[in-house]
């Protein structure tokens, strides 16, 4: 409450706390950034495929992957070009579940996501492994809209969200660190936003 907070000293100008920093808020809206056409694809025909430094490479189609045990993210996003959007409700399948069917082997360091429109994002094997990650396809409570990546994107809430690659199409893992799209295009190899790891040199 307003009332409270103006007691207990809090100025009217204190930050958000859920905020990173040079972040803010845009409340009810949700930009869409996309580099690329946006696909439209059909569920019947739709895999993720996780391959690369695992015992067995796998692809889940659809129906076999919502047959696995969902998970939830509530919690913030947030975009490099400064928007954040605070307090989403997610659902999807934990990574974990995924990379536990599939065998990571020991070598591996790093992930090159894929999708099926061609765009490509790496992240290091640790972000997106205990709870930190999800092939997300929903969203408040509705299936993922096409604009945002639907019908699954990956999802990596604590890194700035170009990381989490819309219309996700599998994982390779790699015993060494190979840079996606905008990676390769300026943008920090990792984008932790409380760091404002924004561009390569941050
Ligand atoms: N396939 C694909 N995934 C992508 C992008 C993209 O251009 N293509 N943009 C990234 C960036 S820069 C951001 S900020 C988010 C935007 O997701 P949204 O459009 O759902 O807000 O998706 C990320 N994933
Ligand atoms: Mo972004």
């Amino acid at each position: 409450m307003g009332f409270t907070r103006g007691f207990s000293g809090r100025k009217h100008s204190e930050r958000d706390p859920r905020l990173p920093p040079g972040q803010y808020d845009v409340g009810s809206d949700w930009p869409v950034l996309t580099a690329e056409p946006t696909p439209t694809l059909e569920l019947s025909s739709w895999t993720f495929t996780l391959d690369g430094l695992v015992s067995t490479p796998r692809t889940w189609t659809w129906s076999e992957l919502q047959a696995l045990p969902h998970s939830a993210y509530d919690g913030d996003i947030h975009c490099v070009t400064t928007w954040s959007k605070l307090a989403m409700h997610w659902e999807g399948v934990s990574l974990d579940t995924l990379l536990e069917t599939a065998g990571v082997q020991p070598q591996a360091t790093h992930i090159l996501a894929s999708c099926h429109t061609g765009y490509t994002t790496n992240l290091p094997l640790a972000d997106v492994t205990d709870g930190k990650a999800w092939v997300a396809f929903q969203v408040g409570g509705e299936p993922l809209p096409v604009a945002h990546g639907g019908p699954a994107r990956l999802l990596v809430p604590h890194l700035y969200f170009w990381k989490s690659a819309k219309w996700v199409s599998g994982l390779t893992l790699l015993d060494h660190d190979e840079a996606g799209f905008w990676e390769r295009n300026g943008y920090h190899d990792r984008g932790d936003p409380w760091l404002e790891q924004r561009y390569q040199g941050d």
